[in-house]
């Protein structure tokens, strides 16, 4: 399996709770590497462009209200199957059936509060990596430890 790289956010929940560092933390101990990092407070359009394919739901305006509610913590980690295996340690959207152990599972709320977003498909994470972050502000380097994991 290639490398892969993933966007992951720690949402305004997330930020407000003092998660960020262990949130940081999961994908730092699993073995990913981070090349992109920014606490943000974000733009409306931004919101919406990133939850386009939810435009016609119902929850779709209290979901940008959420997001541009607070700072989020934006992220991009690289790694062999990072895309699903972040999916997996996040947990199910609806923190009530997110296992424990995982991030949702341990400190969700509610579909609404649920601390984190990552991408869902090579496809997705590609384009979401280009709307939230500029090449200049992803970093290319070489950890020792790479040949171990
Ligand atoms: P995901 O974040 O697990 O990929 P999606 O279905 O893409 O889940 O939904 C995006 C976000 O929209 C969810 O993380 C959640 O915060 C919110 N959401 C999804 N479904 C509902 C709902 O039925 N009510 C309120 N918020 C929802």
């Amino acid at each position: 399996m290639a490398k892969q790289r993933t966007f992951i956010m720690a949402k305004p929940d997330a930020v407000q709770r003092n998660l960020i560092g262990d949130i940081m933390q999961r994908f730092e101990r699993k073995g990913f590497h981070l090349i992109g990092a920014k606490l943000m407070n974000v733009p409306r359009e931004l919101a919406e462009e990133h939850y386009a394919e939810h435009k016609e739901k119902p929850f779709f305006g209290e979901l940008v209200d959420f997001i541009t509610s607070g700072a989020v913590f934006a992220m991009v980690w690289e790694g062999e199957n990072v895309i699903a295996t972040a999916r997996n340690m996040m947990g199910k959207t609806n923190p009530a059936e997110a296992a424990p152990g995982t991030i949702r599972g341990d400190f969700g709320i509610s579909m609404g509060m649920n601390i984190i977003h990552g991408s869902d498909a090579p496809e997705t994470a590609e384009r979401e990596i280009a709307l939230w972050f500029k090449d200049t502000e992803l970093h290319v380097y070489e950890k020792t430890i790479n040949k171990w994991i």
